[in-house]
């Protein structure tokens, strides 16, 4: 990176440069910091004007942002908390340590925490707050790799044992555990947020912030001073997720959001930017994005030397060196320091003259310096109208040595010598002795030691411990029985699409008494789409300005309505960013403990294939809700071609073990489902959530046959039985979504024209038919004197005679993996390959999977079985007018 700060000398006066800095600093004295800034406002104005063509720069010097003279004194006593800090480090180090000598490989990090833990000993001694019965907390983003420094912390908060401590990714080990990372699922009440992979939890924390926002300005919960903290790797930077949103952020003016990244420097493999300057260039991003940047780079033992350097030459050359320089001059010797750094100009030499190598060697960096973390920390919550960045300079693997100090190798290291461990054992004053210290015990002075004492004392001040995570809201109530009866009654006939079926839920729902209030409906630029337009003016779009402009479509009935209560979260065209706002409305139950109940609808192919990787934070946050794939289905989106159209995301949301997935045919199945769904996850409280396609093939909704409620939710219900059961030729059809009618089409041909009685299902989930099914299977493998349990695909068909043939319009995969629990061979047709804009008839054609081709599946199955002669099948090809020589869909 270039180096923008350095002044070119053109001829130009040593000292008329100092008399311009001179006459700045007395302005800045007289008439402070904001009289200054405007000077130089106009001075910048006037060269422009005068035609001289200033460089933009977004970057302020190499420099810390807060000068000495506005540091805040340090509250804590610095020596006490350094010795606790001291028993962290060791602590953290041991458990991975411990844990590779017992199990080797088993992984773990030392070096992320070691050059985070000043900015977290702050954090927790100063600035976290705990969730209280009169506050609600803030809110922190713990680093992943950082874990075992948190959990060290919390050893000596006396929150976990040191058997947990000693089980440290062996979690299923007798006493159980630590998990690796943060993982809210494995350790519910200690963990909020999944966080190590890597990207999510900025995004997800700047969604977190602003919900907290939203729920502020509807009412749902109190206007408080929470912050929400989010602690970042530098490499983790260039994850597209992480500075993604950074302008909402700012945009939103979003003074609850603290971001802190760690600039070691490094990231997994070697420097982050060895060739230019990392923090400088997250400085320009983040300032280009109105954000409040500050810059923690020097300690405090800098300070003397840039005061004595009056000509900022010191400043300029620390903005010289790319970040591979300086990765190696921090754990370089003081002579090589003196050398290499302050040797550049025999004037910066001069500055350093006084201190010997020792003192040059100790010179720290900002991020290691509790006082300047703590001035910045204390800026950033005190900072209005904008979110703040701290970029903290730090070293990886700080007090690591030999074994890994700044090295390129540090991220990975788990394993210390004797003598390293020794040498880290003095180096943090850790009272064992050479022979103990080899062992790497857990260390954790007396209960009445000053140290826990001052450790308790202090989260005590803040209202407990953090993190933790507790389960607060208040189960609902009602059943909403009367919500959903209109949609168990169908459309008389009226031809409506599942996803107007939806959204007709969606708008009774919100004007439910009592959980109206709590329905986030969130949408990424598609509510027209949809047909969802109409919420934009029944309960307004959150704006947390509301509208400033008058909409151009106000004399409509249903215009655009931006309003500071709305309730419609229109994200614009970001999935991440909607799916963000949906885990922290649907983890709002723990969080805040309010029962906001998510409803995300999107294009179906931009989820769980897209954002996938978000959806299994949610699931591991237990976050609750419903997904939405909408315009649904290969074959069922017409026109749209090969990016929109999904046959995937049920077999994409099959691995995400809490998501119960439903392709439902019919509004009555839709309204079954949701009506259970709130049930289950708000009165009943389980960590599960729900993903719903919904179609925008418009036909008539039929009522609800008697009995198949349960069905629905199992996964599979007989919707038609043949009129002719007594038939000689018997097949079963089964059909999903919008599928379903081909089969109900089949079921017609086949018994006009072939004489062939089949009954329908509708299968609702081949998911929780999957799951269920393996459930069975697992059981009886593991009590195989017992009674056996029965599938429940097996128990549906134990009846039901003839052959079998399925109709998806995703992969073939999902009914064939159900197969092995129905009594005969199953034909399964399904939508694999890559989509066309199309017309739906087309494409089911293209797909093979509409009446005709589940006509000839049948046929063929009776075929095959010997039950009809070959020149019937070959007849019907022909009838029905399929070329059996098409191109073969998968592969065209
Ligand atoms: C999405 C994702 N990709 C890759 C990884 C593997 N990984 C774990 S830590 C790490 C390096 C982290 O570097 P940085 O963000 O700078 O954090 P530091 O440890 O230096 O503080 C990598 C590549 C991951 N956890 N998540
Ligand atoms: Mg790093």
């Amino acid at each position: 990176m270039d180096n923008e700060t350095s002044t070119q000398h053109h001829g130009l006066d040593d000292v008329e440069v100092q008399e311009w800095l001179e006459s700045l600093d007395s302005v800045l004295e007289s008439s402070g910091p904001e009289v200054a800034a405007e000077i130089l406002e106009r001075l910048r104005a006037h060269a422009t004007v005068e035609g001289i063509d200033l460089p933009f720069t977004a970057n302020t010097p190499y420099a810390n942002t807060i000068p000495v003279r506005l540091e805040p004194l340090f509250p804590g006593d610095q020596e006490l908390e350094r010795r606790i800090k001291s028993l962290i480090r060791w602590n953290a180090l041991a458990m991975v340590v411990r844990a590779n000598r017992v199990e080797h490989n088993i992984g773990g990090h030392i070096s992320t925490y070691a050059s985070a833990a000043t900015l977290y000993e702050v954090g927790f001694n100063h600035f976290f707050r705990a969730r209280t019965e009169e506050f609600e907390g803030d809110t922190v983003y713990f680093q992943g790799h950082a874990a075992p420094g948190i959990y060290a912390r919390a050893f000596l908060e006396g929150r976990l044992s040191a058997q947990r401590l000693e089980n440290f990714r062996r979690e299923l080990k007798p006493g159980g555990g630590l998990s690796s990372y943060p993982h809210p699922w494995l350790m519910p009440d200690f963990w909020e947020f999944p966080t190590v992979s890597m990207g999510l939890s900025p995004l997800m924390a700047i969604y977190q912030a602003r919900f907290n926002r939203y729920l502020e300005d509807r009412g749902l919960k109190p206007v408080t001073d929470a912050k929400v903290w989010a602690f970042i790797g530098d490499g983790e930077t260039d994850e597209p997720e992480s500075l993604g949103a950074i302008t909402l952020a700012s945009r939103e003016r979003l003074d609850n959001l603290i971001f802190v990244v760690n600039c070691n420097l490094q990231r997994l493999d070697g420097p982050v930017r060895g060739n230019g300057q990392i923090i400088q260039e997250l400085e320009s991003a983040f300032r280009g994005a109105r954000w409040n940047v500050i810059k923690v780079l020097w300690g405090s033992e800098w300070d003397p030397i840039l005061e004595r350097d009056t000509e900022g030459l010191l400043v300029k050359r620390m903005g010289e060196l790319v970040d591979g320089e300086y990765q190696k001059l921090v754990v370089s010797s003081g002579a090589y320091v003196r050398e290499h750094f302050f040797g550049s100009d025999p004037r910066l030499l001069q500055l350093v003259e006084p201190l010997p190598d020792e003192a040059l060697r100790r010179l720290r960096l900002g991020g290691h310096d509790p006082r300047k973390v703590y001035a910045a920390f204390k800026a950033a919550v005190e900072h209005k109208g904008s979110p703040t960045v701290i970029l903290a300079r730090t070293i990886k693997g700080y007090g690591l040595g030999e074994a890994g100090e700044g090295k390129n190798v540090t991220h990975q290291q788990k394993k210390l010598n004797e003598d390293e461990l020794r040498e880290f054992r003095s180096r943090f004053g850790i009272p064992l002795s050479d022979e103990d210290c080899i062992e790497v015990p857990f260390y954790r002075p007396a209960e009445d030691s000053v140290e826990i004492q001052y450790l308790r004392a202090r989260r005590e001040a803040l209202g407990g411990y953090v993190p933790k995570r507790s389960v607060r809201s208040k189960p609902i109530a009602a059943d909403h029985d009367e919500l959903f009866k209109e949609f168990f009654d169908g459309s008389e006939g009226r031809e409506v699409s599942t996803t107007m079926a939806f959204v007709g839920m969606l708008r009774k729902l919100l004007k439910d008494p009592e959980i109206g209030k709590l329905i986030v409906p969130i949408v990424p630029d598609e509510a027209r789409t949809f047909g969802m337009e109409s919420l934009f003016r029944t309960v307004g779009i959150y704006s947390s300005i509301g509208q400033k402009y008058e909409p151009v479509d106000v004399n409509t009935l249903l215009y655009y309505k931006e309003a500071k209560d709305g309730q419609v979260l229109e994200e614009g065209i970001t999935e991440a960013g909607s799916m963000a706002s949906f885990i922290a409305a649907g983890t709002a139950y723990a969080t805040h403990g309010i029962n906001t109940i998510p409803f995300f609808i999107y294009y179906s192919m931009f989820g769980f294939q897209r954002i996938g990787d978000f959806i299994w934070a949610a699931a591991d946050m237990r976050t609750r809700g419903f997904l939405l794939g909408g315009t649904a289905g290969r074959t069922t989106l017409s026109g749209e071609g090969l990016q929109h159209q999904d046959g995937n995301s049920h077999v994409l949301a099959l691995p995400v073990p809490n998501v119960r997935a439903y392709d439902p045919a019919f509004a009555y199945e839709i309204a079954v489902i949701i009506q259970d769904g709130i049930r289950r996850m708000y009165k009943e409280g389980e960590s599960i959530f729900y993903y719903l396609t919904v179609m925008n093939e418009p036909y008539a909704m039929p009522p609800m046959p008697g009995n198949v409620k349960d069905g629905i939710l199992k996964g599979m219900y007989r919707f038609r039985a043949a009129a002719n059961p007594k038939a000689k030729l018997r097949a079963q059809l089964f059909g999903s979504g919008a599928i379903l009618n081909e089969a109900l089409r089949a079921q017609e041909i086949l018994e006009g024209k072939y004489g062939v009685a089949a009954d329908v299902w509708s299968v609702t989930s081949y998911k929780a038919l999957y799951t269920d099914g393996n459930e069975a299977e697992r059981w009886n493998r593991l009590h195989a004197g017992e009674k056996p349990r029965v599938p429940y695909v097996t128990q549906c068909l134990a009846d039901a005679p003839g052959v079998l043939v399925a109709a998806s319009d995703y992969l073939k995969t999902l009914p064939n993996m159900v197969s092995r629990w129905m009594p005969r061979r199953l034909a399964g047709l399904g939508t694999d390959g890559f989509g066309r804009s199309e017309s739906r008839a087309s494409l089911r054609d293209f797909f093979e999977v509409d009446a005709r081709f589940i006509t000839i599946a049948t046929l063929h199955e009776l075929f095959t079985d010997g039950k009809i002669e070959r020149s019937i099948l070959d007849k019907a090809i022909k009838d029905l007018g399929i070329n059996p020589d098409k191109s073969n869909p998968v592969v065209s």
